[in-house]
């Protein structure tokens, strides 16, 4: 049986636990040190469950997907696991009467930072929502050293800091080195005729590197299931190869060493250009690797027959950073387990699945043919031979149309495309917002679609309500279950059971008044921050992402500057309050995304303190934005900014924690925008812009000329002007030319203007006018944010689960 505390028993585990690990008491230990002793005991009360779910689980034989991701932004886990457990509030309790305030202790936890984005937060909710819905899944990823750099922010510009998040220890990971695997890396392939007249590849001369698994629980809501994060670090295989150290061959040993300690060492923190870098192939590899060898040895400890294995087992590749698993299966089954080719085949094609997150071309994965085969040389003879195999395919489909294979061969022009990959192999390809999906099938990989239609499918994404509404905002949760009960909590459609409280007056009230609640929290964290004192009573406006220029963080501020002006101008004009809020971490070598944070904080100090205004206008830029403080900027929002250039944002899924916390989107109609205005109604959101037919047809035709509206709107232009003439940054007026020119320069090699933020501006600019009339009428308003709560049922990650269980991964779900 699964072991809970009394309250009782909890304290005298955290206090044997201060002893053991510290030989401190409460009174004298640290706060860093309380936040590890009491982590130890919550992993206590996980324990049990964690080994009776997994031998459940086995005895059940269940089938299980393997989520196989670069990335998995899991965020802090005490206050998270507390919450799936079921005993937040008592936890809460038994460590306030000795005087410890929970919350400090959750601040103490660094937040493990394994991703950038909405690609790996995904991957974070998805692990949440399988294990509450009772299936059995593994994620796999990699054990970074260093995460996510943390992002200061000195004179407005961000400095990268590094993260070093295992410095005083993780306490909810679990090392377990009796899985460890072999990875192999350089080296030749060696053939041997076998008597019937096939062949034996054998690999030689290899470098290789020791994968070791740290385990991490996933534990679902008050549910007794427990899943497995399993991140991979690398050590040095020396003890495994004594031979070579024996001979002396220490280059050999030392390059192994070497390889071993950079491999896991650092994420990869840019999510806007695939630079084609041996480490991150080494790193991709590395993890897949390991990955698919325990995945096939775990399968033969319960199956004989390996022709079973797409029955037991499914692999959702997390973008084409985990494509390599498909090579490396058909690996494994031939080399490792004998098979022939075409019933390796057979397992591979019907067990490897595929999501595409992204049509942004610069992201696209591809090698170059010298690097593949010079570091993985019979992975690469396995690619290519899937090409031969899959090219003579196309040219049967299409014979003599030069075209197809160009556009869909997986090795062409020195190089070999993952993507391409990915699809001509696995059974599944899906994209992850309605829109993406019709734009991935129409144009980016039409003809794919056109060879294998039953292949695609759509999966919109989701978010689970556990931490970003169960975590991030307590006040609403209790609110929602006074309300409608508590089974929102596992079932999110039951919030449209909120809308008959559209007409009561008292709910509408005590709504608002915990939104207000949130935005002084807010408030408060931005004052300690930042220094600068934002008004509760204000429009908290905020866009918190990644900086990307589709993403059009540029489009908000220049907006923000045409408003100043305008205040500036007519001192005496009938503004309503407003705060902006700005969270963005950019890659370190985007030059125009570092740029604008400057911008942004430039634009800040003077607006914020400029007395003339009142303090009718702020500008606040959240340094280091991560999950910890998403939270609160999601509980606090009254506008969501949605503004990217549609067609860009696959889905977005910060629109969707905005959502559910009540705040009403302004966006374009991209990614999931289009699924959350048909949810929410178009009256309860504000939408602007371009279509995504429209973005198209332009860049069909070359784009087009923003000189035109440079010419001819006189606000545009004075705005465009204070980027040079100094209005902003009278000591360097060339600082930011760059975004000057990007915006306006028909010269330079690319287009002026990529992402059509100058033709958008005034639809944005009389949307952001609907946004303040709309505040102004604070009964509507107010419907309308608890319309936005009502209607985000449909963007829990339980749905999207389950969809993928039913449509790709065919999953059971546990009795136990
Ligand atoms: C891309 C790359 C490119 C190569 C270098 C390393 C690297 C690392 C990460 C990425 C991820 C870009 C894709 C991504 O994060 N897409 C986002 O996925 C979200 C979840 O599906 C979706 O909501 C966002 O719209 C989409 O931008």
């Amino acid at each position: 049986m699964a072991k809970m505390f009394s309250k009782e028993e909890f304290i005298k585990s955290v206090e044997d636990n201060l002893k053991l690990l510290y030989r401190k008491d409460v009174e004298s230990a640290s706060t860093q040190q309380l936040y590890q002793a009491v982590s130890y005991s919550v992993k206590e009360m996980i324990i049990e469950k964690w080994m009776s779910s997994q031998n459940e689980f086995e005895k059940q034989g269940a089938k299980m997907v393997y989520y196989m991701s670069m990335e998995f932004l899991v965020g802090r886990a005490l206050g998270n696991n507390l919450i799936n457990l079921g005993c937040y509030k008592e936890i809460a309790e038994a460590l306030d009467e000795i005087g410890v305030d929970l919350n400090l202790l959750e601040d103490e936890e660094p937040d493990p930072a394994l991703g950038n984005g909405g690609l790996g937060r995904l991957a974070a909710c998805f692990l949440d929502s399988l294990t509450t819905l009772g299936y059995r899944a593994y994620g796999c990823g990699i054990r970074y050293h260093y995460g996510m750099f943390k992002q200061k922010i000195d004179d407005g510009f961000q400095k990268e800091v590094p993260d070093n998040w295992l410095k005083d220890g993780y306490p909810f990971e679990l090392k377990r080195p009796e899985h460890a695997k072999e990875v192999r890396f350089g080296g030749y392939v060696n053939y041997v005729l076998k008597q019937d007249g096939t062949y034996d590849y054998i690999h030689e001369g290899y470098q290789s590197v020791k994968a070791v698994p740290y385990d991490i629980p996933i534990i679902g809501y008050k549910n007794n299931v427990v899943n497995t994060l399993r991140i991979w670090d690398a050590e040095p295989i020396n003890e495994f190869q004594l031979e070579s150290f024996d001979a002396g061959d220490y280059k050999k040993a030392l390059e192994q060493d070497n390889l071993a300690k950079t491999i896991t060492e650092v994420l990869y923190p840019k999510d806007d250009h695939m630079a084609g870098k041996e480490l991150r192939l080494k790193q991709q590899y590395f993890f897949i690797s390991a990955s698919v060898q325990r995945a096939v040895e775990a399968f033969k400890l319960g199956n004989d027959n390996i022709m079973e294995f797409p029955k037991y087992v499914c692999f959702q590749l997390n973008d084409t950073h985990p494509t390599i698993a498909i090579a490396e299966l058909m690996r494994v089954l031939m080399d490792d387990e004998m098979l022939e080719w075409d019933d390796a085949w057979e397992i591979t094609s019907h067990t490897c699945a595929y999501t595409n997150h992204t049509i942004m071309s610069e992201a696209l994965e591809k090698w170059p043919i010298e690097l593949f085969s010079r570091l993985l040389p019979r992975v690469y003879q396995i690619i290519e031979e899937i090409n031969r195999r899959f090219q003579a395919q196309i040219e049967a489909k299409y014979p003599g149309d030069t075209k197809k294979v160009e556009k869909m061969g997986i090795i062409y022009d020195g190089q070999v495309r993952m993507a391409n990959l990915a699809i001509a192999c696995g059974f599944s390809v899906n994209g992850v917002a309605r829109l993406h999906t019709e734009i991935l099938k129409k144009q980016e990989l039409k003809d794919f679609y056109e060879m294998f239609p039953e292949k695609f499918s759509n999966k919109t994404n989701g978010i689970t309500q556990r931490r970003f509404l169960c975590h991030a905002n307590p006040l609403l949760a209790d609110w929602i279950t006074d309300k409608i009960g508590d089974e929102w909590i596992t079932n999110l459609s039951e919030l449209s059971k909120l809308k008959l409280y559209t007409e009561d007056e008292k709910a509408l009230n005590e709504f608002m008044t915990i939104k207000f609640k949130n935005k002084q929290r807010l408030a408060k964290y931005v004052l300690e921050h930042n220094g600068v004192e934002i008004d509760p009573h204000s429009i908290f406006d905020i866009q918190v992402k990644r900086l990307h220029e589709y993403k059009r963080q540029l489009l908000n501020i220049l907006h923000i500057m045409y408003l100043y002006n305008r205040i500036k101008e007519r001192p005496d004009i009938d503004f309503y309050p407003r705060t902006f809020i700005f969270g963005a971490k950019a890659a370190a070598g985007y030059h125009i995304a570092k740029l604008t944070i400057k911008l942004i904080n430039t634009v800040a100090d003077i607006i914020n303190n400029d007395a003339s205004i009142h303090g009718k206008l702020k500008v606040v830029f959240i340094e280091d934005y991560r999950v910890s403080n998403a939270e609160l900027l999601f509980a606090a929002a009254d506008v969501s900014e949605q503004i990217s250039t549609a067609s860009k944002e696959a889905s977005g899924t910060g629109n969707m924690k905005f959502m559910l916390n009540g705040a009403i989107t302004i966006g374009t109609m991209d990614g999931a925008n289009v699924e959350i205005v048909e949810e929410v109604g178009d009256d309860n959101a504000v939408i602007f812009g371009l279509s995504a037919q429209e973005v198209i047809e332009y860049e069909n035709h070359g784009g087009y000329d923003p000189v035109e509206i440079f010419n001819s709107d006189p606000d545009i232009r004075k705005v465009l002007m204070q980027l040079i003439n100094g209005f902003y940054n009278p000591g360097d007026t060339e600082l930011f030319r760059d975004i000057y020119n990007s915006l306006l320069n028909t010269k330079s090699s690319s287009r002026a203007d990529t992402y059509f933020i100058l033709k958008d501006f005034k639809s944005y600019a009389n949307a952001q006018e609907k946004i303040e009339e709309f505040y102004r009428d604070k009964n509507r308003w107010a419907k309308a944010a608890l319309l936005n709560t009502a209607c985000s049922g449909k963007f829990s990650s339980d749905r999207t689960i389950e969809e993928y269980v039913k449509d790709i991964w065919k999953l059971e779900k546990a009795n136990f």
